[in-house]
C-alpha cells in the first residue's frame, strides 16, 4: 500500500511541476492526457485499486480522488492564466504604435458661395457696413409696390416669381425689400448695411442664371450721399475681391428704385477682356446693378428725400465667384457634386 501512496504522492509533485511549466492551451491539453485522461499516470494507478487488498481500497481510493480533484481544479487555474496572457499578448500586438507615421486628416472645405459672401462681409465691414438679416419669404408689397414698382409696372417681367399658396406671399425674387425693412427700422438715423440672402425667380436655368441664387443687397442712406461714394465704395470692393489694376465698367441701366441706375461688369478675369464664351465675347461680366436711392423708395421706408440721399446696389455672389475661381456654369453650385468642392476655392 505504501508503494501506491508514494506512487501518488510522487505524480504529484511531478504533476505540479510540469504544470507550471505548461505556458499554452495545447500544453495544459497535453498535460491533462498525460496525468488525468484515460491514459493517463494518475488513471493508471486508479485502475490498479481492484488488485489492492480490500481493506486497503478506501484509502488508497480516496487518496487519489482527492488528488485528481486537486489536480483538476489547479488546470482550470492554469488554463485561466494562459487564457488572460494571451488576451494581454494579443492587446499589447495590436497596441498603438506611436513610431508609425499618421493618416493625414482630409480637410473640408467652404462651398465657393460661402468663401465669397464672407469675403463681402470683411470688405463691407471695414467700410462700415453692418451685416442685416432679412426675410426670403416676403409680401409682394415689400418685394414690388414699396420699391416703385406696382402691379402691372413692366419691370415686374424682369423679376419672374414664385407664388406661395397664401394670397400676396412670395418667394423674394431680389435682396431689395430688404432695403424697406432696414430703412423702417433704422429711421431718420444714417443707414450703411449689407444684406445678403437667398433669391428666387421662376427662370430658364442656363450656364449664368439659376433659379435659385444669392444677392448682397448694400444700402447706404445719410444727409450728403453721392453718386461719387456709391462708385468709391463698388471700386474699392471689386479691388479686394478681384486684386488691384481690374477694370470696372459702370452701364447706365433701369431700375424703378433707383435713380439714376447703373450696371457694373468687371473686365472678364478668365480672358483678360479679350472676349470669351464665359463673358459672351464681350471681355465683360455684369456683377451687379446699383444707383442712388429713388426718392419715392426713401419716403416709404421713412427717410424725408428733401434732406436725405442714399446709394444702393445688388451684386450676385455666385457670379462674382466664377470670375474669382474661373467657373463657367453657375449649375455646378447647386448640383451638390463633391468634386466641384474639391476642385473650386
Ligand atoms: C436686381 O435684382 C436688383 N435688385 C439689383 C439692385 C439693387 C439694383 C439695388 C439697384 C439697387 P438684377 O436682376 O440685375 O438686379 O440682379 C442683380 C445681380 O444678381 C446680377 O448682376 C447677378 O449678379 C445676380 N443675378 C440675377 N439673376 C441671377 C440668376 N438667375 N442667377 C444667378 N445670379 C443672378
Amino acid at each position: 500500500m505504501d508503494d501506491v501512496l508514494e506512487r501518488l504522492e510522487q505524480l504529484r509533485k511531478e504533476a505540479e511541476e510540469a504544470l507550471a511549466q505548461a505556458s499554452t492551451r495545447e500544453e495544459s491539453e497535453a498535460w491533462y492526457s498525460r496525468y488525468l485522461g484515460r491514459k493517463g499516470a494518475i488513471t493508471q494507478v486508479m485502475r490498479t485499486l481492484g488488485k489492492l487488498p480490500p481493506e486497503l481500497r478506501p484509502v488508497v481510493g480516496r487518496t487519489a480522488n482527492q488528488l485528481k480533484a486537486q489536480l483538476e481544479s489547479l488546470l482550470k487555474e492554469r488554463q485561466e492564466a494562459i487564457a488572460q496572457a494571451e488576451i494581454e499578448a494579443a492587446l499589447s500586438a495590436e497596441g498603438v504604435d506611436v513610431t508609425l507615421p499618421g493618416r493625414p486628416q482630409s480637410v473640408g472645405k467652404l462651398h465657393p458661395t460661402t468663401a465669397i459672401l464672407r469675403e463681402i462681409y470683411r470688405i463691407f465691414g471695414q467700410m462700415g457696413f453692418q451685416v442685416y438679416d432679412a426675410p426670403e419669404v416676403e409680401t409682394d408689397e415689400y418685394n414690388f409696390e414699396l420699391l416703385n414698382i406696382p402691379e402691372g409696372h413692366p419691370a415686374r417681367d424682369m423679376w419672374d416669381t414664385f407664388y406661395t399658396t397664401t394670397p400676396g406671399l412670395i418667394l423674394r425674387t431680389h435682396t431689395s425689400p430688404g432695403q424697406i425693412h432696414a430703412m423702417r427700422e433704422y429711421a431718420p438715423e444714417p443707414i450703411r448695411v449689407i444684406l445678403p440672402g437667398k433669391c428666387y425667380r421662376h427662370e430658364d436655368v442656363t450656364a449664368r442664371s439659376e433659379m435659385m441664387f444669392y444677392q448682397v443687397e448694400g444700402l447706404a442712406v445719410g444727409e450728403r450721399i453721392t453718386f461719387s461714394d456709391l462708385k468709391g465704395v463698388l471700386v474699392s470692393f471689386a479691388e479686394q475681391m478681384f486684386g488691384e489694376g481690374r477694370r470696372l465698367r459702370f452701364r447706365k441701366s433701369y431700375f424703378p428704385f433707383t435713380e439714376p441706375s447703373v450696371e457694373v461688369d468687371v473686365d472678364c478675369v478668365l480672358c483678360g477682356g479679350k472676349g470669351c464664351r464665359v463673358c459672351k465675347y464681350t471681355g465683360w461680366l455684369e456683377i451687379l446693378g446699383a444707383g442712388m436711392v429713388n426718392p419715392v423708395v426713401l419716403k416709404n421706408g421713412g427717410y424725408d428725400p428733401a434732406r436725405y440721399t442714399g446709394f444702393a446696389f445688388g451684386m450676385g455672389p455666385e457670379r462674382i465667384a466664377m470670375l474669382k475661381y474661373g467657373i463657367d456654369d453657375i449649375r455646378y453650385f447647386y448640383t451638390n457634386d463633391v468634386r466641384f468642392l474639391e476642385r473650386v476655392g
